[in-house]
């Protein structure tokens, strides 16, 4: 019996990486004076690791091992990421970026037909109310029961926390949950959390290793934009567009653990 659905935000719900984070980045590293600057192919690069604060750790790390290091790295690190979630909430809040298709129709026909709705997400809290007021409805961060974001778990995707406790503040078992993802972090989490998940790829995740998804789609598909199948086709019956009806075919087979 399918209870709820768990989406994961960034590259899932709308494409908020390339045009989004990482340009509020850039922006916040010329603010600061600083010379970084992550092109589309290197903040590809930089996708491997979920994060924010954890990404620029990673840059300097890999990309940047001679940079001078200031004495309060922790605290540059903070106010960078600070200015960043301001420069991301103003893109959005212009209607910087829409919700990817198929996106409003799948949690309209939920919320109609009484499915359960969360998040579990890496990214900070505010990014995640900015997104969905501004790209969906004013009301529709009342549309989730439980908001799993950014820093209220200590280890982030690939791990499971954030998913667990989205399971444990939704009080349910993860064979009553579907968990929708973009990436092979994400999946990763999901299934360390024992949920059956379905990816829906863009253009940075499109070649990750996928192994393990209940169902792998370009998209979730509109009437005029129906989906493409890319692995996971079995319980298909010829249907264009993911719906509840096919989430519920789909968390009705087994669901084995990870
Ligand atoms: C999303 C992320 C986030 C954002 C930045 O991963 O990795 O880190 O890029 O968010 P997922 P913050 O979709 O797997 O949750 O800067 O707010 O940390
Ligand atoms: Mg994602």
């Amino acid at each position: 019996m399918l209870v709820a659905f768990i989406f994961d935000v960034d590259g899932t719900l709308a494409d908020t990486e390339r045009d989004g984070h990482r340009v509020a980045f850039n922006q916040a590293f010329a603010e600061a004076g600083l010379d970084w600057r992550w092109d589309v192919a290197l903040y590809g690069a930089l996708l491997a690791v979920t994060g924010g604060k954890e990404r620029m750790r990673y840059y300097l790390e890999c990309y940047r091992p001679d940079w001078r290091r200031p004495a309060d790295l922790d605290g540059l690190i903070a106010q960078l990421h600070a200015a960043k979630t301001r420069y991301y909430a103003k893109l959005l809040a212009q209607g910087g970026i829409p919700l990817r298709p198929g996106v409003a129709r799948l949690l309209n026909e939920a919320r109609a037909a009484g499915i359960r709705l969360a998040i579990a997400t890496t990214t900070t809290p505010e990014n995640v109310s900015v997104l969905l007021e501004h790209a969906l409805s004013p009301q529709a961060v009342d549309w989730f029961e439980v908001i799993a974001a950014g820093d209220v778990v200590p280890a982030k995707k690939p791990a499971p926390d954030i998913y667990q406790y989205a399971l444990d503040k939704l009080g349910l078992g993860a064979e009553a949950c579907l968990a929708f993802e973009d990436s092979e972090n994400g999946l990763r989490s999901a299934r360390a959390a024992g949920l059956r998940t379905v990816v829906t790829v863009n253009d940075y995740t499109r070649d990750h290793d996928f192994t393990g998804a209940a169902l792998v789609l370009d998209q979730f598909g509109e009437p005029q934009q129906p989906f493409r199948v890319l692995s996971g086709a079995s319980p298909l019956n010829g249907e264009c567009l993911f719906d509840v009806t096919l989430a519920q075919r789909l968390a009705a087979k087994a669901n084995p653990l990870p």
